[in-house]
C-alpha cells in the first residue's frame, strides 16, 4: 500500500499519551512546527511524485522515558536538564507520521508487550504471533526491554530495530565476540546489529545512519528581520543548567566577553541566582523553546563554555543569525579520556564542544578557538561584533530535508534479507593511473552474467574506492578527498585484487576479523581482508594500516544521500 503524506499532525498528538513533563514538551514543540512540517510535507511530496513509498507498519518504543528505566530525563525537562533527545524524538515522530506511515508509540513496558503481543504475565517467551511491525524505532533501553520480552523471537526480528543512539555506536562496540576479546567495553551492552541500525543526532560517523532533527525555519521576512535587528554586543551563554558554568578559567574569558558585550543567560534557577553565575549576567531562566529563538533573534554571538556536548542549541542560534564560539579540545576529548564518553560505545575524537558546528559549517557562522590564549578569544569576540552574517541552515536540518532523508531509509534500507552477491572479479586493466588517484568505481565490477547486478542503495555506481594514508580511518580518508565513507560497499571491495590495484604490495594476504581490515601494512607488506561483515568500519583506525575505503559522493547540505540516491 501507497503511503499517504499527511495533511494534519493533530492526530500524532492524540497518539502520543499525557502526563510526563517530557511528553508534553515534545507535543508543544510539534503544535508549533506543525505548519512547517506541512508544508515541508507538500515540497517532498512535488519531489518524488511518482517514486514508491510503501507504508509501513510501524512500532516507535521511546526506551529511556520508561518508568522501567528509571525515566530520569522527563523531572528534569522544567529544571535545565537535557532537552536533546525529547526534541530528536518529537521530529522522528513527526516525521514518521506526515510521511504517511502508521503508527503505534509507547513509554511503558506494558503498553510495549501488549502491542508486541507478550502475553501478560509471560517474559522471556518467544512470540505466538509473527510481529506485526515492520520497522521499530526505539533506543537502547527499549531494545534491552525487548529483548528482556521477546525471548528468542528477539533475535529473528532484530534486523527490524532502528535504535535512535545520540552519540554513535562504532562495528568494533557493537559485535559482542570482537568487543569482549578486544576490549571494547561499553555500558550499553553489545547488540550485533548492522552498524547502520543505529541513528544518530548528528552525522558521526558514517558507519551509522544520520537521523537528526529538525530546526525553527525563518521565511525572508523573518530573516531579513532578524539581519536588522541584531543587537550587535548581546551575547547569550550556552548552558541552562547552573553545574555548566563550573568552568576553569572561566573569569579570564568571562570578564573579556563582559568587556565587549552584554552576557545574557537561561540559567534554570529556583528562588536565587545559582553561585556559579557572575552576577553582571542577565539571567532570563530557563526559557520556553519559542522565548529562546526570539532572544537568539536578537544576540549576535551565542557562546559555548565546553559542555553540553554536540547538542542542538547552537544550530539554532545560528539559523537565527547569531555566531557561535566554541572552545577547541586539545587533546580532543573521547570514551578514553573523558568522563562523559567514559562507556560509549565509540573511540570517536570530540575536538571542540561541537565538532559538527566546527567542520561542517565552520566560518563565518561558527569560530571555534582555545579559551586559554586571552588573545586569540578576544579577537575573535571583535571579528564578530563587526561580523555581518546572515542566519544559515544546512539543509539536512530543515523538516524537507529530515523528511527527504527518512523516506529514503524507509524505502531502502533494508537488514533482513540475505547479503548481496559479490561481483565475480574487479576489471581494473583498463585502469592506468598512478596509485595515488581514484582507481577503482562501478565501471571496474565484472558481475556473473547469470546475475545481473544487484540493486543496491546506495547505488554503486556513486563509489570511489580510495587507500587511505598511514594511520588514517576511511573516514578521513574520504573526507580529504570531498567523498563520505560507505560501509555497504566494503562486501564489494575487500579482495586482494582491489588492494593491489591501488598499490598495496601483498606478499602475504590473510582473511582476519578486525573492525581495521580490508588494509595494507606497508612496512612489512601483508595484506589483510575482512573475515565478519559485521566489522566493517569507516571508523577504525592504526598507525600500522593504510585501509581499503569504499567511498560516495554525496549531495551538498545532506550528506546522508548521495547524488543519485532519492
Ligand atoms: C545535549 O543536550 P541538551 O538537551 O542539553 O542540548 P541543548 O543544545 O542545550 O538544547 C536542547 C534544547 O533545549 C532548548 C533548545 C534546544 O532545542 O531550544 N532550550 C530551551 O528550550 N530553553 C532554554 O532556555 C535553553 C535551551 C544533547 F542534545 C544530548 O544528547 C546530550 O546528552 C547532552 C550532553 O552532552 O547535550
Amino acid at each position: 500500500k501507497q503511503a499517504a503524506f499527511r495533511t494534519e499532525l493533530s492526530s500524532l498528538l492524540d497518539l502520543m499519551g499525557t502526563g510526563k513533563e517530557s511528553l508534553i514538551f515534545m507535543k508543544k514543540r510539534l503544535r508549533r512546527l506543525e505548519a512547517q512540517w506541512l508544508l515541508a510535507a507538500r515540497r517532498l511530496e512535488a519531489k518524488i511524485q511518482d517514486k514508491p513509498n510503501e507504508q509501513k507498519q510501524i512500532l516507535v518504543h521511546i526506551g529511556f522515558l520508561t518508568e522501567e528505566s528509571g525515566d530520569v530525563f522527563s523531572p528534569r525537562v522544567l529544571k535545565g536538564g537535557p532537552l536533546g533527545e525529547m526534541v530528536q524524538w518529537a521530529d522522528v515522530l513527526a516525521a514518521l507520521y506526515v510521511l504517511g506511515h502508521s503508527l503505534k508509540i509507547t513509554v511503558s513496558v506494558k503498553e510495549l508487550q501488549s502491542y508486541l503481543g507478550v502475553p501478560p504475565g509471560r517474559g522471556n517467551c518467544p512470540l505466538t504471533e509473527p510481529l506485526s511491525f515492520d520497522l521499530i524505532y526505539t533506543d537502547y533501553h527499549g531494545m534491552q526491554q525487548m529483548k528482556q520480552h521477546m525471548g528468542l523471537s528477539f533475535r529473528k526480528y532484530r534486523c527490524r530495530l532502528r535504535v535512535v543512539d545520540t552519540f554513535g555506536t562504532e562495528p568494533a562496540y557493537n559485535h559482542e565476540e570482537y568487543a569482549t576479546l578486544h576490549g571494547y567495553r561499553t555500558n550499553w551492552g553489545y547488540w550485533n546489529l548492522h552498524p547502520k541500525q543505529f541513528m544518530t543526532m548528528f552525522p558521526h560517523t558514517p558507519d551509522n545512519s544520520f537521523m537528526g532533527f529538525v530546526t525553527d525555519e525563518l521565511n525572508e521576512t523573518e530573516r531579513q528581520q532578524v539581519t536588522q535587528n541584531k543587537v550587535r554586543n548581546m551575547a547569550v551563554v550556552y548552558g541552562k543548567e547552573a553545574a555548566m558554568w563550573k568552568v576553569n578559567g572561566k573569569e579570564k574569558f568571562l570578564a573579556v566577553l563582559h568587556k565587549h558585550m552584554e552576557v545574557h543567560g537561561t540559567v534554570y534557577f529556583e528562588t536565587q541566582r545559582p553561585p556559579e553565575v557572575p552576577a553582571f549576567v542577565k539571567n532570563h531562566g530557563l526559557l520556553p523553546q519559542q522565548d529562546l529563538q526570539q532572544l537568539l533573534k536578537k544576540a549576535k554571538l551565542f557562546i559555548g563554555f565546553g559542555f553540553p556536548y554536540e547538542g542542538p542549541a547552537p544550530l539554532e542560534a545560528v539559523a537565527n543569525g547569531c555566531v557561535f564560539l566554541q572552545p577547541r579540545f586539545n587533546p580532543p576529548h573521547s570514551s578514553l579520556n573523558h568522563e562523559f564518553f567514559r562507556g560509549k560505545p565509540t573511540s570517536r575524537e570530540v575536538s571542540s564542544q561541537h565538532p559538527y558546528m566546527e567542520m561542517t559549517i565552520g566560518r563565518p557562522h561558527v569560530i571555534t578557538v582555545d579559551y586559554n590564549d586571552t588573545k586569540e578569544f578576544e579577537t575573535a569576540i571583535k571579528v564578530i561584533m563587526r561580523s555581518k552574517i546572515d542566519p544559515y541552515l544546512p539543509y539536512e536540518f530543515t523538516s524537507e530535508g529530515m523528511l527527504q532523508r527518512l523516506h529514503a531509509y524507509i524505502q531502502h534500507q533494508e537488514f533482513c534479507s540475505p547479503p548481496l552477491p559479490f561481483p565475480i572479479a574487479i576489471n581494473t586493466s583498463q585502469v592506468n593511473l598512478p596509485s595515488s588517484l581514484v582507481l577503482i568505481n562501478h565501471t571496474h565490477l565484472v558481475w556473473s552474467p547469470n546475475d545481473p547486478p544487484p540493486a543496491m542503495w546506495p547505488p554503486v555506481t556513486s563509489m570511489q574506492v580510495w587507500l587511505s594514508a598511514e594511520g588514517e580511518s576511511c573516514t578521513s580518508a574520504c573526507w580529504n578527498h570531498d567523498l563520505v565513507c560507505e560501509p555497504t560497499f566494503f562486501s564489494i571491495i575487500n579482495r586482494q585484487t582491489v588492494l593491489e590495484q591501488l598499490g598495496a604490495q601483498c606478499e602475504s594476504t590473510e582473511a582476519v576479523m578486525s573492525h581495521l581490515y580490508p588494509a595494507v601494512s606497508p612496512s612489512v607488506r601483508e595484506c589483510y581482508l575482512q573475515r565478519e561483515p559485521l566489522l566493517f568500519s569507516c571508523s577504525g583506525q592504526s598507525t600500522k594500516f593504510r585501509r581499503l575505503c569504499p567511498c560516495r559522493d554525496y549531495q551538498r547540505g545532506q550528506v546522508a544521500l548521495c547524488k543519485d540516491c532519492s
